[in-house]
């Protein structure tokens, strides 16, 4: 047998927060102990993915007592007009989607514009190929997410196809599954990670938190290089703390059009004059994006367009 050494950790180490549990965190030190943490009260706003500084208390468990600076952040809005981090730290995020459940493509799209304003490289996973159904619709979507630059891997998590070409591109790198409820997030990191379960059950087992372990974003170790965050299903992401111009960069083949524009304070809804408009008519830009984009406008932000946002130049 095995004994397992009390981590002897000289005052603070670095740790990696690799879920929420709750009110707790659980933190991989540098030798790969498991802590289930409490933060110091001052500490208000950890996500996985942070690296922390973290003081061992026992073998099991420990404090932490200072978040390092994060390279990215994912932010989700939350209450009394706050924001809460959904990940930090993490370069990709890939969205999730399959031909049922009906993918929500409004939900697509806010995902992608959170990702593109806070710096993270967004794509989309099309999961379940295995399965028949009606394609039209998703193939049409799925074009156009394509043709603005997002790389769209068609997978299936239960037959294994597409899983190479996936792992290539989760190498060396930090990545997120986003999406709906039941479009396979776990089942795909199911399939990328052989001990998924064991990390599963130790963290049941340390957090006394039984399953609800896997109702929250967890991250795990790719074999090789690279990390793969599992997600809680969503059916709203929000758009916390972008104004109108920063989402109509999150719809990024927008971009191309958007300084073309007659008028500096272009909406890109009916203004006079307007490229991105005029790209729509023509064909080059997607009327379906397009009508989200004018929904998640006209829905939070219509506002805050003129307020906020910069004019260019
Ligand atoms: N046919 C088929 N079914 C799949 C595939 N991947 C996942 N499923 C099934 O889809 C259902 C949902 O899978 P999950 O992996 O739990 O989905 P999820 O995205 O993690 O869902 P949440 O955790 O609720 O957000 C399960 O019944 C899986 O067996 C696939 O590639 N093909
Ligand atoms: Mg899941
Ligand atoms: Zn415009």
């Amino acid at each position: 047998m095995i004994e397992r050494a009390a981590p002897t950790l000289p005052g603070d180490a670095i740790g990696l927060v690799i879920a929420h549990l709750g009110k707790s965190l659980a933190v991989e030190t540098a030798r790969g102990e498991l802590l289930v943490c409490q933060s110091r009260r001052r500490i208000i706003d950890v996500a996985v993915g942070d690296r922390v500084q973290v003081e061992a208390t026992s073998p099991d468990s420990g404090v932490v007592t200072a978040v390092l600076p994060r390279s990215t952040e994912l932010l989700r809005p939350a209450r009394g007009g706050r924001t809460r981090t959904v990940a930090a730290n993490i370069q990709h995020v890939w969205v999730v989607l399959a031909v049922a459940p009906e993918p929500d493509f409004l939900l697509v799209d806010q995902i992608l514009a959170v990702s593109e304003h806070r710096g993270i490289a967004g794509g989309l996973l099309i999961n379940k190929v295995d399965l028949g159904g009606d394609r039209t619709r998703l193939d049409v979507e799925v074009r156009n997410y394509a043709a603005a630059g997002y790389p769209v891997l068609e997978v299936s998590a239960r037959a294994g196809v597409g899983l190479a070409s996936l792992q290539q591109r989760l190498h060396s790198t930090c990545s997120m599954l986003a999406g709906q409820s039941g479009v396979g997030k776990s089942s795909l990191t199911n399939a990328l990670i052989p001990d998924r379960s064991l990390r599963v059950n130790e963290l049941s087992a340390k957090s006394g938190l039984g399953r609800h372990t896997t109702t929250t974003a967890t991250l795990y170790h790719l074999p090789g290089s690279g990390d793969l965050i599992d997600s809680p299903g969503v059916t709203v992401f929000g758009l916390a703390q972008m104004n109108g111009r920063d989402i109509a960069h999150g719809y990024r083949e927008f971009r191309d059009f958007i300084g073309r524009c007659r008028f500096n304070d272009c909406r890109h809804l009916d203004d006079m004059g307007c490229a991105v408009r005029e790209a729509v008519a023509a064909g080059h830009l997607s009327e379906a994006r397009h009508a989200r984009y004018r929904k998640l406008l006209e829905k939070g932000v219509s506002a805050a367009f003129l307020t906020s946002a910069q004019p260019p130049g």
